[in-house]
C-alpha cells in the first residue's frame, strides 16, 4: 500500500514511520523545504523516543521519502495544524484545506482520505467533503473519513500503535476502508463511526479534562477564600471509589486542553455553558496566582523587585510552552513591576538562567512546571542565594513536610492563611 502523508509534525511522521515500518510505501509531504531535506537525510526535528531510528531505517529500506509535494497513493492523511481564532474561537481549517486541495489532482477512484487534524465538530462534512464532491462520490468513487489522533507526547511511537482509534466515516464504507488502512499497524481497538461523532468526540476527550481542571481550580479558590486546605480536600475526597479530583495548577496550557474545548463552544454557544466558564476558570488562574504572590509578598517582603519563575513548559519535564499559562503570569508580575529571572532546565532560551542566578537575590520563587528538576530541588539553593526565601509551589510537587523551617513556603493548601492577616 502507498500513503501520502501531509504534514510531517509531532503526528505526520511518526505515523509515517510506522506504516513504513510495516511494510507500506510512504511519502511524507511537508510545506518546509528544510524540513524536507533533513528528513531524506535522516535528521528529525521532533523530541520522539524511537522517531530516529524509525525514520532511517525507512529510508534506508527506501519505504520512506520525504517531499514539498504529494503524488499518487492508496491513501491519504492529512495531519496538518488546526489553529484555533482567537476572534471567534472556532478552529482555522486553511491548513486542512490546503492540503485537501493539493493532494485533489492526484486523488484517482478507489482512494481513501483521512484527516486526522483535530477539527470543530461538523468540519468534515460542511468543509471538507465539499472540496472532493465536485469530482467525486464520496462513499462510491473515494472514501473519507475523520480518524482523531490521540497520543501523548514522549509515548507517540507506542501509544500510535495501542491506542484505541475513533474512525468516523461520510458513509460507512468510508469507516470501514479507512479502518483497513489503520489495521496495517493499530492493535487497539478500531471503533467504527461517523466523521461527526468522531470530532465531538476528540473535542469532549480534551473538554472532559479541561472542565475537570477548572473543578479543580475553584477548588482551590474557595479552599483560599473559606480557610481550608484545598489540597488535603482533594486527597480525602479521592478516597471515594467514585471520586477523582483533579489537580488545581497555574492554569492549563498545551495545544489541546486549552483550544479544543473553544471549538464546541464556537458551535454551539448557547447550550455549552459549562464548557466555557471552565475555560474562563482556568483563564483566570494566571491573575490568581499574581495577586497571590502580591499577597506572600506584601506580608514578607514590601520592598521586593525581583521573582523566579522555575520552569514556563506547560508539560513537566518537556520542553513543550505552547499556549502556556507561564507567559501570562510573567506578563502580569512584570506589569506590576517585577523584575523576573526564568530557569527552566529543558528550555534553552537566550535569556534563562540556571537555578542559582534565576534566584539570587529574588524575594520569591513560583514553581510553574512539574519539572523533576523542581521536585527534589535543593533548598538550601533557595535559602542561600535569594534575597527572601519564599517558595510558592502552584504544582503541588514538593513536599511540605521536607521544607527547611528558614524556607517561607506556600502552595493551594495553605494560601488561605495569606487572607487572615
Ligand atoms: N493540568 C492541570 N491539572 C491536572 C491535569 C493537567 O492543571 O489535573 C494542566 C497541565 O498542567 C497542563 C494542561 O492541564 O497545563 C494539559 O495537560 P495534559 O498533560 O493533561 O494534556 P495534553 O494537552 O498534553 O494532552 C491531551 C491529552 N488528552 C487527554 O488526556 C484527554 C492527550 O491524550 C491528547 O492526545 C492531547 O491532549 C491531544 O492531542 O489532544
Amino acid at each position: 500500500m502507498k500513503i501520502c502523508i501531509m504534514g510531517q509534525g509531532y503526528i505526520g511522521l511518526p505515523t509515517a514511520a510506522l506504516f513504513a515500518k510495516n511494510e507500506c510505501d510512504v511519502l511524507g509531504v511537508d510545506v518546509n523545504p528544510e524540513m524536507v531535506d533533513n528528513l531524506n537525510n535522516g535528521k528529525v526535528h521532533i523530541e520522539e523516543p524511537g522517531i530516529v531510528e524509525a525514520i532511517q531505517s525507512a529510508l534506508e529500506k527506501k519505504h520512506y521519502k520525504a517531499s514539498l509535494t504529494p503524488e499518487e497513493a492508496d491513501a491519504f492523511i492529512i495531519t496538518v495544524p488546526t489553529p484555533y481564532i482567537k476572534e471567534n474561537w472556532s478552529c482555522d481549517l486553511s491548513y486542512v484545506i490546503s492540503a485537501c486541495e493539493s493532494i485533489l489532482p492526484f486523488i484517482k477512484k478507489g482512494n481513501v482520505i483521512i484527516i486526522e487534524s483535530t477539527i470543530a465538530p461538523m468540519s468534515t462534512d460542511e468543509v471538507i467533503k465539499p472540496i472532493f464532491e465536485e469530482k467525486y462520490v464520496i462513499g462510491e468513487d473515494i472514501f473519507l473519513a475523520h480518524c482523531p489522533e490521540r497520543v501523548l507526547p514522549g509515548q507517540i511511537m507506542e501509544e500510535l500503535v495501542n491506542n484505541n482509534r475513533i474512525v468516523g466515516g461520510i458513509t460507512e464504507k468510508c469507516a470501514e476502508k479507512a479502518s483497513d488502512v489503520y489495521r496495517t499497524f493499530v492493535k487497539g481497538e478500531i471503533i467504527l463511526t461517523e466523521a461527526k461523532t468522531a470530532e465531538l468526540s476528540k473535542c469532549m476527550e480534551n473538554t472532559f479534562r479541561d472542565v475537570n481542571i477548572a473543578l479543580a481550580n475553584e477548588l482551590a479558590k474557595i479552599g483560599a477564600e473559606i480557610g481550608v486546605n484545598a489540597l488535603d480536600v482533594i486527597e480525602m475526597a479521592n478516597k471515594h471509589p467514585r471520586v477523582n479530583l483533579h489537580s488545581p495548577g497555574p492554569g492549563v496550557g498545551g495545544h489541546c486542553l486549552a483550544i479544543d474545548p473553544y471549538f464546541i463552544y464556537a458551535k454551539a454557544p448557547e447550550v455549552a455553558k459549562i464548557i466555557k466558564l471552565a475555560r474562563d476558570t482556568n483563564n483566570s488562574m494566571p491573575g490568581f496566582v499574581v495577586e497571590t504572590t502580591g499577597k506572600i509578598l506584601d506580608k514578607y517582603d514590601k520592598e521586593a523587585e525581583k521573582i523566579a519563575i522555575l520552569g514556563v513548559a506547560y508539560k513537566g519535564n518537556t520542553d513543550d510552552d505552547r499556549e502556556s499559562p507561564a507567559y501570562n503570569i510573567i506578563a502580569g508580575l512584570e506589569s506590576a513591576g517585577y523584575k523576573i529571572e526564568i530557569c527552566d532546565p529543558h528550555i534553552e532560551k537566550e535569556n534563562f538562567k540556571t537555578l542559582e542566578e534565576s534566584v539570587k537575590d529574588a524575594s520569591i520563587a513560583i514553581i510553574l512546571s512539574d519539572h523533576n528538576q523542581f521536585k527534589d530541588i535543593d533548598y538550601n539553593i533557595l535559602i542561600d542565594n535569594m534575597k527572601t526565601p519564599i517558595l510558592f509551589d502552584t504544582k503541588n510537587i514538593t513536599k511540605k513536610e521536607n521544607i527547611p523551617e528558614s524556607l517561607i513556603f506556600y502552595n493551594y493548601g495553605n494560601i488561605y492563611e495569606l487572607n487572615n492577616l
